[in-house]
């Protein structure tokens, strides 16, 4: 249990917080931190208090592990120690390292002053786990930033570094040094100045821009659709001006407390905990070897390569790119460097940092170039003969002990570690599965071969971490976890369109629900052909028996492969991204379902729905049951960081757990009987049988 100790530097008495690694307010150490600052109170030779964190200095808040769950009665909470640090009459001083966040913030907030190494962030991030700031953040923070600071904060829940804190008047000052030598002398400067020392709750919010209000609500209107938290912030930051401060901090309270018991709040702390738990792999401990990566090396300059590259030279490590095509490679680099142009004249990066980066990208002309390379990834087109080359000419250019990693989006990793017996018996490949535009996109599958090392594992998984990516981890078949999912997703969409559905009433429903694009919108943003291409290479793998939709193939046969030709489910004006409902499409749609005898009929959003999405939870099951997917929460981070799925619904199985599995599986049986492709699988029988749902499959793993 953590606590909280008290030390005296001459008149200075100094709580430090005790609960690693990140001094969460869990239980026990609000009731601690009170009784410390009460024994400094009573002792005379103390004039004035600094408050700060233990280990590395973090203070991040409330315990979110303990939401949800009752607190037990007696113990004290951070609502009982603001209004104590309020009553104090020496002045209490929070020194902050690291990180200072949520009920952190709100406590240093209640102090009289604040001090920060030049490296911390403070920031209330309450809003990303469905709730406003619960102790005060929201009246305090408008009262000591400007308003239009605060509700930026608040609403979006961003970081903002030491400095930019410290202009906003968030901070007092910025130590430079030792931050605990630095706060106790500004406590004894502050104690020497004698009273009266400031209080948030005292002072009179500053309205510096009088349509923030306004403004943020219609930004929240397009961005937030479907989530409440963001516009409950609002809300309670408006409250701020028009009610007194401690009416303020009630209302606050309530809505706290209602936004923490909603379905939203919930989904984004599993997403929270998900993504922590996806760290955890089998096999691979705090003791496995991650080797270093201080020369990577990219084969093939297409529209993926030139994404890595560019991820590793944003994180600042050295990479060079090849490709057979001279003329690739060039365009590659140009297309890097106009990226980082563009986010230049955004105000993103500064001129100097874009042509470091730039620097660190090296082109190589031949693929013996990338020898030196601590781990290579081959990205080149999807088939199978191409990169079995591709591995084997890496192999003999290649350093022994180099990782080589294909960038595959669907083919077998074991077989392509297949052709290169030696580096896979010392367990050196694996695929790395990066999501177009890869230096956007934040999810990275990680792709486990039967062969793949624990140290070459580590090694991938500690890169991830320096590209600022989220890995997951999953087994070899066939789409891995992401992909394979797909194939009933994008399959069910075309069968809704034969049976009636428009493109317009597929993508509104699914936009409805929470992803970012509707289907049809994504497919012709990706480009139809090269599923197109898949589908024709792959037409003698197909159950003829098994109905098939023409759809897509008819669009391509049309020359409608997407944007990139102006047409595809949508038309597009020149130059324009936005899709336009095409009556060509609609027509061809009619064509296709007739020929198949399909009589059509009109098809709700509820329907669209349930169809796009059962058929991923049920092949999310099945992914499970293979172990294919560690646990029900990495399939859930694949979904909301590779396919747009709304992080506030938690991902598509925690979704599923929210409908009722067996909810799920009644209908999933019901379509099995008159469909094809519908039968469900037998994790989500039994589930569904024994009434739980995914959450207590991965609570088992867990042990708990
Ligand atoms: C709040 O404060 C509500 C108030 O307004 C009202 C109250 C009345 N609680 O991320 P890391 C764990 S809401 C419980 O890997 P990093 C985390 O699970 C809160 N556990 O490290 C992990 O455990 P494990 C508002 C927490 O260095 C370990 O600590 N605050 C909490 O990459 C290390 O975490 C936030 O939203 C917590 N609050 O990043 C801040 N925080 O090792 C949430 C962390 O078992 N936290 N853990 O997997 C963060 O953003 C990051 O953890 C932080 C450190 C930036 C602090």
């Amino acid at each position: 249990m953590g606590g909280a100790s008290l030390e005296r530097h001459g008149a200075i008495g100094v709580i430090t917080i005790d609960n690693p690694p990140v001094n969460a307010m869990s239980v026990g150490v609000p009731g601690a931190i009170l009784s410390r600052l009460e024994e400094a109170g009573a002792d005379d030779a103390i004039e004035a208090i600094v408050l700060r964190g233990g280990g590395r200095g973090a203070l991040a808040g409330a315990d979110i592990a303990m939401f949800g769950k009752p607190w037990p009665e007696d113990e004290p909470t951070l609502r009982h120690v603001i209004p104590a640090i309020e009553r104090s009459t020496k002045p209490v001083i929070a020194a902050l390292a690291g990180y200072c966040l949520g009920g952190g913030l709100e406590m240093a907030l209640s102090c009289h002053y604040r001090v920060a190494s030049r490296e911390t962030g403070v920031g209330q991030p309450e809003v990303l786990l469905g709730f406003p700031p619960g102790a005060g953040g929201t009246q305090r923070l408008p009262r000591i930033a400007n308003v239009s600071t605060a509700l930026a904060m608040i609403v979006d829940g961003t970081r903002v570094p030491a400095e930019k804190a410290a202009e906003h008047g968030i901070l007092d000052r910025v130590i430079e040094g030792d931050l605990l030598q630095g706060a106790v002398a500004f406590a004894e400067e502050r104690a020497a100045g004698g009273p009266p020392h400031p209080l948030a709750r005292d002072r009179t919010p500053v309205l510096d821009d009088p349509g923030i209000f306004e403004a943020t609500r219609e930004r929240l209107a397009r961005r937030a659709r479907g989530q409440r938290a963001p516009l409950a912030c609002l809300e309670c930051v408006e409250m701020a001006l028009s009610l007194p401060f401690d009416e303020g901090i009630r209302r606050e309270r309530e809505v706290f407390e209602a936004c923490m018991a909603s379905a939203e709040s919930k989904a984004l702390r599993h997403v929270f905990f998900a993504e922590r738990q996806a760290r955890r792999v089998p096999g691979i401990g705090k003791e496995t070897p991650a080797r270093p990566v201080e020369r990577a090396a990219i084969v093939g300059a297409g529209t993926m390569g030139t994404g890595i590259a560019t991820c590793f030279a944003n994180a600042g490590i050295p990479v060079r790119l090849t490709d057979s095509d001279g003329g690739a490679l060039e365009r590659a680099l140009a297309a890097i460097r106009s990226g980082y142009e563009s986010r230049v004249a955004r105000g993103r990066i500064g001129t100097a940092d874009a042509e470091a980066r730039m620097a660190l990208i090296e082109p190589v002309e031949t693929m013996e170039g990338v020898a030196g390379a601590d781990l290579v990834i081959e990205a080149v087109f999807e088939e199978m003969p191409l990169k079995e080359e591709v591995f084997r000419t890496l192999d003999a250019a290649c350093d022994e002990g180099a990782i080589i990693a294909s960038n595959t989006s669907y083919l077998d990793v074991n077989h392509l570690a297949d052709t290169v017996p030696r580096r896979r018996d010392a367990g050196c490949v694996l695929g790395m599965h990066f999501f177009s535009p890869a230096q956007v996109m934040r999810l990275l599958e990680v792709v486990r071969t039967d062969s793949a090392s624990p140290e070459t594992l580590a090694t991938v998984l500690a890169l991830a971490q320096r590209l600022g990516k989220l890995a997951v981890v999953a087994g070899v078949c066939h789409g891995f976890i992401g992909n394979r999912m797909l194939e009933g997703y994008t399959r069910q969409v075309r069968f809704l369109l034969e049976e009636g559905a428009s493109p317009v009433d597929v993508d509104a429903a699914m936009t409805g629900f929470g992803m970012a694009m509707g289907p049809c919108a994504v497919a012709d943003l990706a480009g139809l052909d090269v599923s197109w291409r898949k589908r024709k290479a792959d037409a003698h793998l197909r159950d003829p028996s098994k109905r098939y939709s023409a759809v897509a193939d008819r669009l391509c046969e049309r020359g409608r492969f997407g944007q990139k030709t102006g047409a595809g489910y949508y038309r597009y004006e020149p130059g324009s991204r936005t899709p336009i409902p095409d009556p060509e499409v609609d027509a061809l749609i009619a064509e296709v379902a007739a020929e198949s005898g399909i009589a059509r009929r009109s098809i709700g959003a509820d329907e669209i729905v349930e169809r796009l999405l059962y058929p991923l939870v049920n092949e999310g099951a099945r992914l499970l049951d293979e172990g294919i997917a560690l646990r029900a929460s990495d399939v859930d981070l694949v979904w909301i960081n590779g396919y747009g799925f709304p992080r506030w619904r938690g991902g598509v199985m925690h979704w599923a757990d929210g409908v009722g599995l067996a909810a799920i599986h009644e209908t999933v049986a019901r379509l099995d009987e008159s469909e094809d492709y519908w039968e469900p699988a037998p994790l989500l029988n039994r589930l569904a049988a024994d009434g739980k749902g995914f959450a207590d499959l991965d609570r088992a793993a867990r042990g708990g």
